[in-house]
């Protein structure tokens, strides 16, 4: 039995299917090797029924060997520690690999979910259009000039920045042809597909 547990939900609508964050864990997982399992809280009453375990009824979090952390950065940066497949052990590539993995979710998502969810309230034109766009401009010129975020190589930056950027909407947003090869990429390892396939499989499951 492994030491490893991924919780997320027993059931979401179709929407959010392929996008729900324990995704993240899993794909980290794959790449590195690391067997798991996954465990589910319900959907229904998530706005209470798992406070204990994550402080906001938000899913995922990670048990792995008596460690418990919620936060997907949080989850796939100790799961980095774990693997060298995700993070390099050198100073200087773990460190890129950090700055990398905070920029996805602290520079690039903290832009690109409150747009989306303004977009998809029907505020097409919404005030973090320009915001946006900006980041997404510069992320483009970065793929443009190299293949990977960090240390020459594929780690868990890559799957964090990724997973921000695959979502339609965002990708939708303006030509941006390096990005969309990065995406593209990134998206078409085993480790994806793989970790893509089973959380579509963990939700029809419970339909
Ligand atoms: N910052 C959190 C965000 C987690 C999050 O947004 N989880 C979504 C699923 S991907 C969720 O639980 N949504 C339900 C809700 O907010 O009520 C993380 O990265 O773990």
């Amino acid at each position: 039995m492994s030491d490893l547990t991924i919780w997320t939900y027993d059931w979401v609508p179709d929407g959010p299917r392929g996008f729900v964050r324990d995704l993240r864990l899993r794909w980290a997982c794959e790449e590195a090797g690391l067997s798991y399992a996954v465990r589910k809280v319900p959907f229904e009453g998530r706005e209470t029924n798992h406070l204990d375990r994550q402080p906001f009824g938000q899913v995922p979090f990670l048990d792995y060997g008596g460690v418990q952390i919620f936060e997907s950065g949080a989850g796939l940066l100790h799961l980095a520690g774990k693997s060298e497949t995700l993070m390099p052990a050198d100073v200087v590539g773990a460190a890129e690999t950090l700055q990398w993995t905070i920029a996805a979710l602290n520079s690039i998502e903290m832009v690109s979910v409150p747009w989306w969810f303004l977009k998809m309230s029907g505020d097409a034109d919404n005030p973090l259009t320009g915001w946006l766009r900006q980041r997404l401009d510069h992320l483009e010129r970065i793929f443009g000039e190299r293949e990977w975020l960090a240390a020459g190589r594929f780690t868990v930056a890559d799957l964090l920045m990724a997973d921000v950027l695959r979502v339609s909407t965002v990708r939708a947003f303006g030509e941006r042809p390096a990005t969309e090869a990065y995406v593209a990429r990134i998206t078409d390892r085993p480790a994806f597909k793989k970790a893509h396939a089973d959380q579509m499989a963990h939700f029809a499951a419970a339909d």
